[in-house]
């Protein structure tokens, strides 16, 4: 080895120490000048190159700069690692225990959940009670007990996810009614939200998965118009006083007479000859409704010449189209945030 290669690593090595040693930028800076500085030990070591031989100079002039390369790398590694320190200690210092924390964001209840719930108020201001009934159902509940039996052709409008032979996933929340009636004597009044499941292509109004609200009123002396005046007041409730509503006739089997209840397409409020919503109608349907059958009453056990009653069922995604102005049904189901968020300011 040379003497100037053995003077530079035996320098190398004291400023590695020197380095190593240096707790801030400032003591480092004392070791860059010690060693690497104008007048420092490696500029010493580059002068005496004079004294070698002409043909040994290139050499030593290499092997001096491949050790001041070396030896700025360990000078930088620390001057970042003591900066990298420095930005910790800041940061740890920044923690202020007294200052107010920041308020929890805080989710904003779905539509579909609002509007059932301010439904079923709206009844229970009227003096109905909230009953809640399974999911699963047998054909009995679904259809024969609504007057619906086996091979009549109202079963092929609800297109049903059958579990087997006779257990399916209601299409519909009407099973609610027998139920509610097996357990109880007339007067009934009651409502019955939940899920429901058909067998439905999706569309702009239309899921496989959807929510009913089911109503049921039972008692002497009721008649349509009991029935009319309920569901104009909670079209009120949930979408204000100006929002159309119309009854059409039509016909379900548990139910005589039957109505449909319609209102002003929210997506062309009426006006567009191709809206996706409403297919050019202007119109999109809400539920259908009617005066309880005399088969269903006498199916559980009432008197249907001394009782009657009403029924009704909605869709719930429908009144959330309609109230929250809505164009697509299939938004409610996206969980998208900043939609529901948005929703969630409106009253
Ligand atoms: C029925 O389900 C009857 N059980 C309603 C009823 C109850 C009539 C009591 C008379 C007495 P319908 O199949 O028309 O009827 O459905 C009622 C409402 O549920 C529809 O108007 C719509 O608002 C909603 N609905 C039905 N299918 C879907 C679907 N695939 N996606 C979203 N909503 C739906």
């Amino acid at each position: 080895m040379t003497d100037v290669a053995s003077s530079l690593e035996a320098l190398a090595k004291r400023l590695a120490a020197a380095v190593e040693a240096a707790n801030d930028e400032q003591a480092l800076e004392a070791a860059r000048v010690r060693y690497l500085g104008r007048n420092g030990e490696v500029t010493a070591i580059r002068r005496s190159i004079g004294r070698l031989a002409p043909a040994d100079r290139p050499g030593a002039g290499k092997t001096i700069n491949d050790a001041v390369a070396a030896m700025e790398r360990v000078l930088d590694e620390r001057r970042a690692g003591l900066a990298a320190r420095d930005v910790e200690a800041a940061l740890a210092h920044r923690i202020d225990v007294t200052f107010p924390a920041q308020p929890p964001a805080l989710g904003t209840i779905h539509p579909i959940r609002r509007v059932i719930d301010d439904a079923c108020a709206y009844f229970e201001r009227h003096g109905f009670a909230v009953v809640l009934g399974p999911e699963v159902e047998p054909d009995y509940y679904n259809f024969d007990a609504l007057n619906i039996p086996p091979g009549h052709p109202a079963r092929e409008g609800f297109d049903s996810f059958w579990i087997d032979d006779t257990l399916l996933l209601r299409p519909h929340t009407s099973p609610m009614q027998i139920r509610t009636m097996q357990m109880h004597k007339p007067p009934i009044a009651i409502v019955a939200p939940g899920r429901c499941y058909r067998r439905d292509a999706v569309d702009a109004r239309h899921l496989f998965q959807f929510h009913q609200i089911e109503g049921l009123l039972v008692d002497r002396g009721i008649h349509f118009g009991h029935l009319k005046g309920m569901l104009t007041g909670l079209c009120r409730t949930l979408f204000g006083a100006y929002q159309e509503v119309r009854f059409r006739p039509s016909y379900f089997p548990f139910t005589e007479p039957s109505a449909e209840v319609d209102t002003t397409c929210p997506k062309c409020t009426g006006h567009a000859s191709a809206c996706s919503m409403c297919g050019g109608s202007g119109w999109i349907e809400l539920g259908g409704a009617g005066m309880v059958h005399p088969n269903v009453l006498r199916e559980v056990g009432y008197d249907a010449d001394a009782v009657c009653g009403w029924a009704f069922g909605f869709g719930a995604e429908r009144l959330a189209l309609v109230r929250y102005d809505v164009d697509d049904i299939r938004r409610f189901v996206d969980s998208d945030p900043d939609f529901l968020e948005q929703l969630g300011t409106i009253s």
